[in-house]
């Protein structure tokens, strides 16, 4: 059957195997807003004084391009929407839609670091709904092991794919149309987790998972709002899909007793120039082996 050195090769590639799931299943996580492990400490008991930090994302310069999607591939797609564009940049009136922003870290007044604290995890499920072959919505926040329901209402068949990363795994699977709600959680947190269909190369979202509640999407208005934030100061990012991982800008925001703090964040035509609008970003870790990295 196999010679010996064959039989030595064979050994030393399962053991290298081995190695290499042994490390996959502790994956590294790159803490945005903290991350899971070290401690369960439940947060700080409300005082009734929390605030909210909000603001606008502006596009400066001329906005790209909306392109328009070829949706021939699928006929459904092609009639349920045949105006279907790209995502990558939704500006209006210079305004910027689907920007996840968070509060990667800081200190609550008088207690400890905001990524020291196990949030709880909210109990609803947060909808991520195919619908008119594009993903609504775009860009989704979460908390740690949130459920999210993803829900197929279109008359053609998705296979939903989070991609692997190096901090959450791959999830993959089809959902024929009329098929029930699929559920989906992601144990780690991760700025941005991606999702892309199987079927319909076009169709991509992001999805921020967070250690704690203190996220918000940008709405077609650029606005959003974080609410419930406890008094204190915070380095408050405000992310958007271009670039190799999206690019992110930062701020430092100080939340007052009871204050509404404001936390304004431009991107322009450079970001936008960077971007990849047909690929997705953060795909270059998938290929290399875990054992490797380390
Ligand atoms: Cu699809």
């Amino acid at each position: 059957m196999f010679t010996k050195s064959a039989r030595l090769w064979l050994g030393l590639i399962a053991a290298a195997s081995l190695l290499s799931l042994a490390s996959s299943c502790s994956p590294k996580t790159e803490t945005p807003g903290g991350d899971e492990g070290s401690t369960s400490t439940a947060p700080p008991a409300s005082k009734g004084d929390e605030g909210t930090i909000s603001g606008k994302i502006s596009f400066t310069g001329a906005a790209p391009e909306a392109k328009k999607i070829d949706t021939s591939a699928d006929a459904a797609c092609a009639s349920k929407n045949p105006n279907l564009v790209i995502e990558d940049w939704v500006v209006k009136d210079g305004k910027l839609a689907n920007t996840f922003v968070y509060i990667k870290d800081g200190t609550i007044d008088g207690a400890k670091k905001i990524g020291d604290y196990t949030w709880p995890t909210p109990s609803a499920a947060v909808v991520l709904d195919q619908n008119g072959c594009h993903y609504k919505p775009h860009v989704l926040g979460v908390v740690v092991n949130q459920s999210i329901s993803i829900t197929n209402s279109d008359p053609t068949q998705h296979n939903i794919h989070f991609l692997a990363t190096n901090v959450n795994p791959d999830w993959n699977q089809s959902q024929v149309n009329g098929a029930p709600a699929l559920s989906h959680k992601l144990a780690h947190a991760e700025v941005m987790a991606p999702v892309k269909c199987n079927q319909h190369p076009w169709m991509k979202s992001y999805v921020g998972v967070m250690k704690h509640p203190f996220f918000a999407v940008s709405a077609e208005d650029g606005s959003f709002t974080i609410k419930g934030v406890p008094p204190g100061k915070y380095t408050v990012v405000a992310w958007h899909e271009g670039g190799v991982k999206g690019t992110e800008k930062t701020m430092e925001v100080t939340v007052t007793a009871k204050g509404a703090a404001t936390a304004d964040f431009a991107f322009g035509a450079t970001a936008a120039l960077s971007g990849q609008p047909s690929s997705l970003p953060m795909m270059p870790a998938l290929e290399v082996p875990m054992g490797m990295k380390h």
